[in-house]
């Protein structure tokens, strides 16, 4: 492209020759022909455009190289932004490496000062630790031992408490049965001194129950009153052996039998209904005005009698028990 303004410059400058000659002949020959005039004309319209030309050129190379230097210079004014950017960065990482330099040499001789301290102490601490290896060594073993009797003495004290337990419920079942026994011994001693001392007042004792036999008479109702009294009632019939042994004493007496609440209806002093009867075969015959029973005819298997409540006879207890 310069080669190319160059070569404008040189045409331009021999135009303008030829334009200066031009005008020089043109003044020489101001009196020629108008045909003259017109060839002349057309020379100078083709000059000028030349020279718009070349200025229009000129002027597209000014600017670009204008811009090219603004933008040179632009360049040049961030790049030297970043790099005193960079600079004030370096020196603040510098500074800080500065300071952790003085840090690390300070940490470095108090390392080194300590080490100096540890390798001092690292003989006795040498023998320390094989000391205390060794009192180690023989706590290993004590709690070894130790546990193994431990776990003898857990063994044993399982087999104990085992055997505690077990020991413990047989006295609890013992102490039990003995509470038992004492409080049956209890009331079987107060029931034989009671049954001693009504042997020793004349009580009979038969099958199960113990029998009194007044030596006086009285009413029905007195010789039942005398019964309770005595822990007793008038005496119940069950069976024929009991009929018998009551028959045996060949007395009339009176017996626990009445049908004084209704007429005909027997029952014994307990309120159970008569259901084995041992009436004399003309008995009972006294309908409202004999209410009570008796035995009476001592040669008689059957010897029951219905007689007045109100007469006197001999009567007989009876209570339940054992010998
Ligand atoms: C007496 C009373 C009566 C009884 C007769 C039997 O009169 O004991 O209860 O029935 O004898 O002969
Ligand atoms: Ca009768």
């Amino acid at each position: 492209m310069a080669n190319g303004v160059h070569t404008e410059e040189f045409e331009l400058t021999m135009e303008d020759e030829n334009l200066c000659a031009g005008s020089a002949k043109s003044e020489a020959s101001l009196n020629r022909s108008g045909e003259e005039d017109e060839v002349t004309s057309v020379v100078s319209g083709r000059k000028l455009w030349r020279l718009v030309v070349v200025s229009f050129a000129l002027l597209c190379i000014l600017q670009a190289i204008f811009s090219i230097s603004l933008r040179i210079a632009f360049r040049n004014e961030a790049g030297f932004k970043n790099l005193t950017k960079q600079r004030d960065e370096l020196k603040r990482i510098n500074s800080d490496i500065e300071g952790r330099y003085k840090s690390l040499t300070e940490e470095r001789d108090e390392l080194k000062r300590i080490n100096f301290a540890i390798e001092a102490n690292s003989e006795n601490l040498t023998e320390e630790r094989d000391a205390l290896k060794k009192i180690n060594s023989d706590i290993v073993a004590s709690f070894k031992n130790l546990t193994e009797e431990r776990d003898e003495l857990k063994r044993i004290n399982f087999d104990t408490e085992a055997s505690r337990k077990n020991l413990t419920e047989q006295r609890d079942e013992l102490e039990r049965k003995l509470n038992i026994s004492d409080s049956q011994c209890h009331s079987l001693t107060e029931e034989s001194d009671k049954l001693k001392k009504r042997l020793k007042n004349g009580w009979l004792y038969f099958s199960g129950s113990f029998y009194y036999i007044s030596s006086n008479e009285k009413t029905w109702q007195e010789s039942r009153k005398d019964c309770i009294q005595k822990g007793a009632d008038l005496t119940i019939i069950n069976n024929r052996e009991e009929q018998n042994f009551i028959r045996q004493f060949k007395k009339y007496l009176w017996i626990g039998l009445t049908d004084i609440e209704t007429e005909g209806k027997w029952k014994w002093v307990d309120g159970t209904p008569l259901t084995r009867s041992f009436w004399d075969s003309k008995e009972p015959n006294g309908k409202t005005l004999e209410n009570c029973g008796q035995i009476k005819n001592p040669n008689l298997q059957n010897n029951w009698n219905d007689e007045r409540c109100s007469n006197t006879h001999n009567w007989i207890c009876e209570e339940k028990g054992s010998l």
